[in-house]
């Protein structure tokens, strides 16, 4: 699999690969690294987009480690967009990379661009986020979170936090992307918790898609539809900071008389945590870089990995979060 390709092909078919995504709004760059030499492995890399905190610190992971690896790495945001995903994805098969790495946007509709890359023997790992198909050989492994114990983890802390309580505990949900992996098990996971006891009811529920701006404004809409709300449960931080806006601007103190948890435990989402606005974040952690090219190594020399790996993690309360702030990474 390894390539006899020089860096100026390489460049030259990177520029090709940036004309051919340019009508989908897609943007391209191509990192070099130090490793050089024929035995270099070039990865093509589709990221979602750039929506959140979390997603500038995973590209910054993704970048950097490919750098330390001396993995060449052809880069392209998707702008959240399946469409620019599955073009990045067909130009790197036609530039002949070593390998393909891809965060899916959504879970569905990926089973004939991952034949294509399968037909052309490029390996592909999923980053971050999964993938439905059934034909689990179209892909090597899967890196990332387990989002449906992130989900879970939530559901705990709100039936622990109401546990001296009878009375009815409204939620309202800021979804993620929708139809994507961390939106739909994030969902699953906290429901399965909180239905054990009818007294939690979700009384609005809909997608912020991930973005500060997107949670304000359905925040702000569900503010006004919807009376009595005792807790918000966002599915990132970047939704719950643009939440705690427009409850501001409500009149109402965010922390207090709205609860509110999260899932990421980006800087600015612990630093509302250690501000007393957020109650309770779950940790998902973006920086999968370093395993994703000790992974891809070992793919690209043809060795056996494990078909899942799943990111260690962890749980965030406001004095938690006083004291690791200054040390938080991203
Ligand atoms: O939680 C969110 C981002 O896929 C885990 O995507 C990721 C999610 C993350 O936009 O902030």
């Amino acid at each position: 699999m390894f390539k006899r390709i020089s860096a100026l092909v390489l460049a030259g078919l990177t520029a090709m690969a940036v004309a051919s995504c340019g009508s989908g709004g897609g943007t391209t760059s191509a990192g070099t690294s130090g490793g050089g030499g024929d035995d270099s492995i070039t990865m093509g890399f589709s990221q979602v987009g750039a929506e959140s905190g979390w997603r500038t610190a995973n590209t910054k992971s993704v970048q950097d480690s490919a750098k330390n690896a001396g993995i060449t790495l052809k880069f392209s945001d998707a702008q959240q967009k399946q469409e620019n995903q599955i073009k990045a994805i067909r130009s790197y098969i036609q530039q002949k990379v070593d390998i393909i790495a891809f965060s899916p946007v959504v879970e569905s509709g990926w089973d004939t661009v991952l034949k294509e890359a399968q037909n052309a023997k490029i390996p592909v790992i999923l980053t971050d986020r999964a993938v439905d198909s059934k034909d689990t050989s179209l892909y090597k492994t899967f890196l990332g979170s387990d989002f449906i114990e992130e989900g879970k983890k939530a559901g705990q802390w709100l039936v622990e936090e109401y546990k001296d309580t009878k009375d009815p505990v409204n939620i309202v949900e800021l979804q993620g992307t929708t139809g994507s992996a961390p939106a739909n098990d994030r969902k699953a996971g906290f429901a399965e918790i909180i239905q054990a006891d009818p007294k939690f009811k979700i009384v609005a529920s809909q997608t912020g898609d991930f973005t500060r701006a997107k949670g304000k404004e359905v925040m702000e809409a569900f503010l006004k539809s919807t009376p009595d709300i005792d807790v918000l449960y966002a599915h990132n931080d970047d939704m719950g900071l643009g939440a705690i806006e427009a409850i501001e601007g409500a009149g109402k103190v965010p922390g207090k008389d709205i609860k509110i948890i999260t899932v990421d435990a980006v800087k600015d989402g612990m630093q509302a945590l250690a501000d007393g606005k957020i109650n309770f974040i779950v940790e998902c952690s973006p920086l999968l870089g370093p395993q994703l090219m000790d992974l891809a190594k070992k793919v690209v020399k043809g060795e056996q990995v494990p078909a899942r790996v799943v990111t260690e993690e962890t749980t965030f309360t406001q004095e938690q979060a006083k004291q690791v702030l200054s040390t938080r990474q991203y």
